[in-house]
């Protein structure tokens, strides 16, 4: 038996919460962008939590490239099930979930959910790079899936094309514009989504350029919950549980936080009663995250692939790298951060440290070392740049860097697939590299990762060529404990 509306009827009786409110009376609030894991185990999770006082915020989850979320919730009637894995384990299905659309399959299906009037917010977790930006930070205009859109406005590939469109199409209507919220892992986010969103609009339809700059809010946000990926050891966890098959399931720790900017308009859930933060300076919560966590969460995806751990947890196990990590967040990115009110930075780095010693999440250091020149521009190149222009240490700093460019020279010269939207590019200037401290120079030539000023800078490519010449060698624990060891701050 699979899940579904008649057979969580029965699973009530097992320790399992399941949606107490009457799914049928449930609307379509939300449209969002990108139903992957983080998505259904976080917003999804706090609209579940609304829908049993708010029938208004049911989700339409839109795909932008492929099925499988649609195949595999639809036959569910959208129940998948979380499962948090903590110091005490639960699981709960999820029934938030209304509708699942595949943008390619019927775009116009899409832009309808986006322009009817009870469409409140369009969100989105379409990771980095579904942003099309440019190094600059602006629209990437030289991007295929872009120039398509600008020239087939109607039927739309990205995010930056549905959201121009739908505008548009409630503009002409009369409807009052949705909130616009990016919920990945972007620094300023909603203030990045807004100029990709103004500048696309400003060369394909500028008669309404001014009605989104004047109308249309796009809040900031951070986002978080550790969600390592689906895999068979958690679907047959999740059946032994229920008694019944998900085809879907998803994971996550029990920490799990949502801060939106206080700038929404219009009907919105009750946030605070689900406990998430609405407030002015999302900044600091987002820039500590990012910095702190995410640039860890690089840091010891890269140099704990090359020493041969495979999850977090295990890589956390290991003594020299876990203090080498401490050390670098205490000393060389904390510095740098502004506490939000309410937020003490040194108990956040404990407790970040004590996430990713959690036995029971089996985060995958090969999903982190995803999309490294997507993310590494926002996890540790701003620290690195402030910390440079302020004469802080940045040795350590480099060390994510220079294990990045072992990571991708060893993918390469190994013939494994390296993911990353940059992968051609990145294989290409593999091939070029052989270990040696020179390989520095050739990797910062990657301008759409590395400005040029930084990539001349004198002190920044000594301290990498530095951390790259002491982990060429490194393939084990010893030999990354050693090259950690003579890293200077
Ligand atoms: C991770 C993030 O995969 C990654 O890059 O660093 O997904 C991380 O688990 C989340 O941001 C935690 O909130």
């Amino acid at each position: 038996m699979t899940l579904s509306l008649a057979s969580v009827a029965v699973l009530g009786s097992r320790n399992l919460k399941i949606p107490a409110y009457d799914r049928k009376a449930v609307s379509i609030g939300v449209v969002h962008f990108g139903p992957g894991a983080f998505h259904r185990v976080h917003q999804a999770c706090y609209l579940d939590d609304v829908l049993h006082t708010d029938p208004r915020w049911g989700v339409c989850e839109v795909s932008l490239h492929s099925t499988g979320v649609r195949d595999a919730l639809m036959p569910q009637d959208g129940l998948y099930t979380i499962a948090i894995l903590d110091a005490e384990s639960s699981f709960r299905v999820i029934g938030s979930v209304k509708e699942v659309l595949v943008a390619p399959e019927s775009p116009a299906a899409v832009l309808d959910r986006m322009v009817a009037p009870t469409t409140y917010i369009v969100s989105a977790t379409i990771t980095e790079k579904g942003y099309c930006l440019n190094k600059e930070g602006g629209l990437d205009f030289s991007h295929p899936d872009i120039a398509y859109d600008l020239k087939h406005p109607e039927t739309p590939k990205t995010f930056v094309g549905f959201l121009a469109r739908a505008l548009r199409l409630r503009h002409d209507r009369g409807h009052e514009p949705f909130n616009v919220i990016s919920c990945d892992n972007l620094a300023d986010n909603g203030h990045r989504l807004r100029r990709a969103v103004l500048e696309f609009v400003r060369s394909s339809d500028p008669g309404l350029a001014d009605w989104v700059e004047k109308e249309v809010t796009f809040p900031c946000t951070m986002v978080d919950s550790i969600t390592p990926a689906t895999d068979d050891a958690l679907r047959a966890r999740v059946k032994d549980a229920l008694g019944v098959e998900d085809l879907w399931p998803v994971q996550r720790e029990f920490f799990c936080q949502w801060v939106i900017e206080n700038k929404l308009r219009g009907p919105q859930p009750d946030w605070a009663s689900v406990g998430v933060t609405v407030t002015d300076d999302v900044a600091g919560f987002e820039r500590a995250k990012l910095r702190l966590l995410n640039g860890a969460h690089s840091t010891l995806a890269y140099t704990g692939s090359l020493a041969g751990y495979e999850t977090v947890s295990a890589a956390m196990g290991d003594t020299a790298l876990a203090t080498f990590v401490r050390r670098m967040m205490i000393e060389n990115i904390r510095s740098g951060l502004a506490a939000p009110q309410g937020l003490d930075l040194d108990q956040y780095i404990e407790a970040v440290l004590r996430r990713f010693r959690n036995p029971t999440i089996r985060h995958l250091l090969a999903q982190i070392a995803w999309d490294g020149s997507q993310k590494l521009p926002f996890r540790i190149l701003p620290t690195i740049m402030e910390n440079l222009a302020a004469g802080r240490s940045i040795g350590r700093l480099c060390v994510p860097l220079a294990a990045w460019f072992h990571f991708i020279r060893r993918m390469t010269h190994a013939e494994r697939q390296i993911m990353d939207p940059l992968a051609a590019q990145l294989s290409e200037l593999a091939k070029r590299c052989t270990g040696a401290a020179s390989d520095v120079s050739v990797f910062l030539s990657l301008e759409k990762v590395f400005n040029t000023d930084l990539a001349r800078n004198v002190t920044f490519r000594a301290a990498l060529e530095n951390a790259y010449a002491r982990l060429s060698a490194v393939e084990s624990p010893a030999q990354l404990g050693e090259a950690l060891n003579g890293i200077e701050a």
